[in-house]
């Protein structure tokens, strides 16, 4: 029975079904994806249907779900007369910067699905998880997508709302939690300041920064496991 943890696979499902084989993931073992399953990479709805079907795997948000959500569900009705005077200048700028941020592979995915499967991924998402807490071999893990924005200041991480936990990089200089390891993804591992690894899992001041740039240039795909602190990883074009 082994616990992992992946983040921002952002549709690269094929990198993704690697990595499945590569960890030999179990019926017994439980796998957690630390958000930004969509958006920028050839197939984020694929995606979405292969995790909707795991039975072991363990879904948290990160900041492209979110953006996804807030449009999806208007995307998925009928365009009448009254839909379109809905479309109000707050709607139209959150799809304006989701499509900004990657937002196209999601959207041409979703429109090729038929109702009752666009209704599905809507439920899947809104199921996501916030964040987890885990105990694993007497080390105790926070897993969420991206820095609790309150923590630092002395908020308790269970009153962040979803929108300050997937939007702010983490202070890797700061220990967030002395007793606890913060799983973070969010910040591609590339672009950590002083890391003397780039684009591999980054350690520092009970920080663990999984994020390693599947859908970028130079990055690649990883996944962790919490018992045995291995690294896997799957190259772009492995
Ligand atoms: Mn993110």
């Amino acid at each position: 029975m082994a616990t992992y943890v992946i983040a921002d696979i952002h549709g690269e499902y094929e990198m993704f079904m690697k990595m499945l084989q590569k960890i030999g993931l179990g019926e017994e073992d439980t796998l957690y994806v630390l958000g930004d399953i969509v958006d920028r990479g050839p197939q984020p709805v694929e995606l979405l249907m292969e995790l909707m079907d795991m039975p072991n795997a363990e879904v948290i948000l990160g900041n492209h779900e979110l953006m996804a959500f807030d449009c999806l569900d208007f995307l998925s009705q009928e365009i009448t007369e009254e839909t379109v005077a809905k479309l109000s200048a707050e709607t139209i700028g959150k799809f304006r910067s989701w499509q900004e941020n990657g937002g196209g592979t999601t959207v041409a995915g979703f429109r090729r699905l038929g109702s009752e499967a666009r209704g599905d991924v809507i439920d899947f998402l809104k199921d996501f998880l916030l964040y987890e807490e885990l105990e694993v071999e007497g080390k105790r893990f926070v897993l969420v997508h991206a820095a609790p924005t309150g923590v630092l200041s002395g908020k308790p991480l269970e009153e962040h709302g979803p929108s300050e936990l997937v939007w702010e990089r983490p202070d890797y200089s700061r220990c967030y939690f002395p007793d606890k390891y913060l799983v973070t993804g969010h910040m591609p591992t590339l672009g950590i300041e002083d890391n003397p690894r780039p684009g591999y899992i980054y350690r520092a001041n009970n920080h663990i920064a999984i994020d390693c740039g599947a859908c970028f240039e130079g990055g690649r795909l990883a996944c962790l496991c919490l018992e045995t602190d291995e690294e896997f990883y799957v190259e772009r074009d492995e």
